[in-house]
């Protein structure tokens, strides 16, 4: 699939430093190392609805983490996925009679438009789960021949993954089985399932039904495939066997990740399969998490038609650390509004006080689990000196300007 465009991000002067980043496995903040390229696999959305601000505020998330590894000198290779065949893409195209295959362009092609409307730098490889099928067979064909996976015995030739050949299931959300049982049910998994080994164990492989869309799958027979096993698959194939960072809103902690890095780590033996699990705070609205499901959602491109600045939208959503849970108010985008304007009243002048120590603050709460609060802080605060008289550094507003910009995505 094609990425979206990027732009170019200013070089700033001096040494980035190691990001300190949130393990959801874990359970604590470490230094991610990458040995090399950074390498980051961010799961994107299902495009069966437009983009709003909590895919948004997850995508930014881990912009930062792109941004502040580039700053560390790390080239970055990142890869984000599309699920562009999955039940509820099917669901919402049967309810509004409409090709689900035009519902998926149409919506993905929006996200791009969002993505590159929020200075979000592209993935490399942007990947559609359609075009990954025969690389999904491949993989759901592995399992099957190491007795990781098994075909259920109905004739409706689904194949399951067999969650006892990995060990270490649960070692990634840390849940205890009841709650897993509870978000498995909610989130996609089928607990009730006859003929499963194990409540728990996921689908790698739907076989085909009347009416359905379904491919080749080889050995596995035709079908299409399961969502665990997709991220997995494109993950591995794309990035190599151990990733840096894993990447989505935290309401893919159970099973979505749990399952793709038991898959993993069962296709290439090596553990784990993400040397950090990062997870997004959800964005909820008057109470409630924003989904499509709930249908209570403000849309990035709703915003961008009624004149919002994307950017007064970027600092909203950075406004609080990015892992709280936290919900969007008409508040939150004035105060960011307002802000934005200081900031580019602030840089506009000749001369402000000096640059260098900002750059620094910046760096060091940037790289500490991403902590925009901070951040902003110390942006607010040159802003408010520069306003008020104090004008010693002629070469600072330049230099601000490339901090907001490097490190935030921010263009004043
Ligand atoms: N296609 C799968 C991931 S492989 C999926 O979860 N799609 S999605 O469209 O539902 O979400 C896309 C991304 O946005 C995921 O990383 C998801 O965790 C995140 N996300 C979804 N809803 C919210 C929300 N309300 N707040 C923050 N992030 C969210
Ligand atoms: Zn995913």
């Amino acid at each position: 699939m094609e990425s979206w465009a990027g732009h170019r991000v200013p070089r700033l002067p001096g040494a980035g430093r190691p990001v300190r980043l949130y393990d959801s496995a874990r359970q604590g903040v470490h230094p991610s190392r990458p040995r090399g390229a950074a390498t980051m696999y961010v799961c994107g959305i299902t495009p069966y609805d437009a983009t709003h601000l909590g895919h948004a505020a997850t995508m930014i998330a881990f912009d930062l983490v792109n941004r502040a590894w580039r700053d560390a000198g790390h080239p970055v290779r990142y890869v984000q996925n599309v699920t562009d065949i999955d039940d509820p893409l099917l669901e919402r195209a049967a309810r509004d009679r409409e090709d689900w295959v035009v519902l998926a362009m149409r919506e993905t092609a929006l996200f791009r438009e969002d993505m590159e409307a929020l200075r979000i730098l592209p993935p490399e490889r942007y990947v559609g789960a359609v075009e990954s099928i025969p690389a999904i067979v491949a993989r759901v064909e592995d399992l099957l021949a190491g007795g990781a996976a098994y075909r259920l015995a109905d004739g409706s030739g689904d194949v399951y993954f067999d969650i006892a050949a990995s060990p270490r299931f649960g070692y990634e959300s840390n849940l205890d089985r009841a709650r897993m049982l509870e978000l498995f049910g909610e989130r996609g998994g089928d607990p009730e399932r006859a003929g499963k080994r194990d409540p728990l164990d996921p689908l790698l492989w739907r076989g085909a039904r009347g009416g359905e869309p379904a491919w080749d799958g080889g050995q596995v027979g035709p079908g299409r495939p399961g969502w665990h096993i997709e991220c997995a698959t494109i993950a591995l194939d794309l990035l190599g066997t151990t990733i840096d960072v894993q990447g989505g809103g935290n309401d893919l902690l159970f099973p979505h990740h749990e399952c793709s890095a038991a898959h993993a780590e069962r296709l290439t033996g090596e553990y784990p399969f993400a040397r950090h699990y990062v997870h997004a705070g959800m964005i909820g609205l008057a109470g409630e998490k924003m989904s499509k499901s709930l249908g209570n959602l403000v849309f990035v491109s709703r915003l961008r038609a009624d004149h919002v600045d994307p950017m007064a939208l970027r600092l909203a959503l950075m406004a609080d650390h990015y892992r709280a849970d936290r919900q969007w108010t008409d508040d939150l985008l004035k105060v960011a509004q307002q802000r934005l304007a200081r900031w580019r009243e602030a840089v506009a002048t000749p001369v402000g006080p000096a640059g260098a120590p900002v750059l620094e603050r910046v760096r060091d709460r940037i790289t500490d689990d991403l902590d925009t609060v901070g951040a902003i802080a110390a942006l607010d605060a040159w802003a408010e000196a520069t306003l008020a008289g104090d004008r010693s550094d002629p070469g600072a507003p330049t230099l601000i300007r490339s901090t907001a910009d490097a490190l935030l995505g921010i263009a004043l």
